[in-house]
């Protein structure tokens, strides 16, 4: 504690020692003691401290003021611009399997690794220390959690998205089972990392620590998001309930009903668009933890502001985002394009594209191109906006029930051009939990470092944050929904099929009526046709649907062409998933191979008596 003291002023050590907890302090001290920096800022969520930090972000060059009050821009370095899923690992002791398929370090070399990078790597600088609950505050939900970082962009961004936690930490006293997140930028250079090939996300779930250095890309350093996730699905498989990449909304049925659906989808496919859909409200856009309540599946977000993707964000397909980024609230622009006047663009803003400005590449003018010759667009890809969700108009009155709220259905949804319909309903839990959600497939995107548009499996869309064997984990998953007694539907949706044109078959606000539908399914409302692999709308009811809800004539030609039963690609797309659960060993539940097998033989069996391609009405 002396150290702590020496390095933060009389008000600062006071709001630390308020917690009194022994863990906290002893985990404090052996990073300050490593880290070393110059000197120490404590959080404890009054407004004075947020806008500490705010200030701060400005001050140091990690934000910068734009013309509209409340918006800042952060950029990341040109090479920092994503998760990087090389460099992030779990760090393995000799005891414990991850099973094939993820990322993994020998605890020991990892951790001295880890430490020789973050030996001295605050020196000259501040350190931040906040706290969080993950998920509402007082809830059975909610994991406390505490972040250290020498980054105000982090400690800012943190602040925005998460639910204060200092009372929290005062409330629970000497409490042990929190979660721990130590971050670095490391070195600078114009507010940017510059020491990329040292840049690691090392993650121990015995410890419940995860450490990140070298970076600053919010989904490699943001601690309570996809960091505390890897650690959540471990702890949850541990403890019987589950954490997912889900969003969570609020569709409003007939006369006033309100049913949740939370949804997976990979990262830039769709999942923030969908919860922030007009006419629905939102819970959450990434994260929840589900938990068996008195046999019922209780959801929560587990946060409280949405990181979301800017690039094409226009006033007609997402008018709720729209204006909120419009509006002078408190966000965070993160890598578009800044111009002379302070004003932000991004790819795919309406108007015309500024003749120069600034971006994550420095000076930006048209046609500029990268040191391989490529060129650069003037906002990133995966350029963001952090914005806190009472920004949102239509924000869910249920967003913070500590009780959570109760789910009707779970979709989850890829990026496919050629297989899976716009939507169907599986027939129960464990078949939409093996065809749907463990046989997730997408074309990457520029989410994460490489090349985009591969076809990779992706399960529950949750593979890169899983954090024990994914056999393990759609056992856990399959068992979770066996033991309850009211089981969500679930469904699957595919925002993103075309035609042999190459064109889409669907536009953005079609995901309206599959919402719509899915709502009155799960209250057998209407009925469905079976397709032998699951539930698909009845062309009329979807026709009135497209009617009322989105004001447009649906034609029976877009129908059959987007409900057309593909097998070949189905069948072809069941052999590579069966490959890949029997490439990965033992863990996975036999239930899974069996099913795929059936359902594969079915379509076989169809396929000689029906051909290659069959209409909804052939059914
Ligand atoms: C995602 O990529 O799934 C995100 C953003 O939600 S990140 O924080 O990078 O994970
Ligand atoms: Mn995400």
């Amino acid at each position: 504690m002396e150290l702590i003291k020496s390095k933060c002023d009389s008000s600062n050590f006071k709001k630390l020692v308020e917690i009194k907890n022994m863990y906290l302090f002893d985990f404090i001290s052996k990073f300050v003691k490593l880290l070393n920096p110059e000197s120490i800022f404590i959080c404890n969520d009054s407004s004075e401290d947020i806008q500490y930090i705010r200030d701060r972000a400005i001050k140091t060059g990690e934000e910068e003021k734009l013309t509209v009050e409340g918006h800042t821009v952060h950029f990341d370095g040109i090479n920092d611009q994503a998760r990087d899923k090389k460099k992030t690992k779990f760090l393995v002791p000799k005891n414990i399997n991850f099973g094939k398929g993820l990322n993994t370090i020998d605890k020991n070399e990892g951790l001295d690794e880890i430490y020789e990078i973050m030996d001295n790597i605050m020196n000259g600088r501040e350190l931040f220390i906040s706290f969080f609950s993950l998920g509402p505050n007082d809830s059975k939900f909610s994991i406390p959690a505490v972040q250290l970082t020498d980054s105000s962009y982090v400690a800012h961004s943190e602040s925005i998205l998460y639910r204060p936690g200092y009372i929290g930490f005062i409330k629970l006293g000497d409490y042990e089972k929190f979660f721990k997140f130590v971050h670095s930028e490391g070195k600078l250079e114009k507010s940017v990392s510059v020491n990329i090939d040292k840049r690691r996300i090392y993650i121990d779930v015995e410890e419940d620590i995860v450490y990140s250095a070298n970076t600053q890309y919010g989904g490699n350093t943001i601690g309570l998001k996809k960091l505390a996730m890897r650690l959540g699905i471990n702890k949850a498989s541990k403890e019987g309930w589950l954490t997912e990449h889900m969003f969570l909304s609020g569709i409003h049925g007939p006369k006033d009903r309100v049913t949740y659906f939370a949804g997976a989808f990979p990262s830039m496919c769709g999942k923030t668009s969908t919860a922030m859909i007009t006419g629905e409200t939102i819970v959450g856009d990434d994260i929840v933890y589900i938990r068996n309540i008195n046999g019922r599946a209780h959801i929560v977000n587990v946060e409280i502001g949405v990181f979301g993707i800017i690039k094409d964000i226009n006033p007609e397909d997402d008018k709720l985002i729209w204006t909120a980024i419009n509006n002078p609230n408190e966000i965070i622009f993160s890598n578009v394009l800044v111009t002379e006047e302070k004003n932000v663009y991004w790819i795919g803003k309406p108007g015309e594209v500024p003749k120069k400005g600034i971006n994550y590449s420095g000076l930006w003018e048209p046609e500029k191109r990268d040191s391989s010759g490529n060129e650069i667009t003037p906002s990133h890809k995966n350029a963001r906006f952090t914005i806190n969700l009472k920004n949102f108009s239509n924000i869910d009155p249920e967003y913070d029930n500590p009780e959570g709220v109760q789910i009707g259905g779970i979709i989850y949804g890829g990026r496919d051009s050629d297989t899976w319909v716009p939507v169907q309903e599986s027939y129960d839990w464990v078949h939409g939990i093996v065809t749907m959600g463990a046989s997730i497939e997408s074309e990457t995107t520029a989410a994460t470092l490489g090349k985009t548009g591969v076809r990779t499996f992706n399960p529950m869309s949750n593979l890169d944050f899983l954090s024990i064997p994914i056999g393990k984990y759609i056992d856990i998953n399959i068992k979770f929904g066996q033991a309850l007694e009211n089981q969500p539907k679930i469904f699957s949706v595919n925002y993103f099929l075309k035609g042999s044109d190459g064109k889409f078959l669907n536009k953005k606000v079609d995901k309206r009526a599959w919402l719509k539908w899915m709502e009155l399914r799960v209250n057998n409302d209407v009925g469905a046709i079976d397709i032998e692999t699951g539930f698909i709308p009845k062309y009329d009811d979807l026709r009135d649907i497209f009617n009322e809800i989105i004001n447009s004539e649906y034609k029976i030609e877009d129908y059959n062409k987007q409900f057309t039963l593909r097998i070949p690609e189905n069948i072809s797309k069941i052999d590579r998933i069966l490959k890949i659960y029997k490439d990965l060993g033992k863990e996975t539940p036999e239930i899974l191979f069996t099913m795929l097998s059936k359902q594969k033989e079915k379509l076989q069996v169809l396929r000689d008596k029906k051909g290659d391609y069959i209409t909804p009405e052939l059914f």
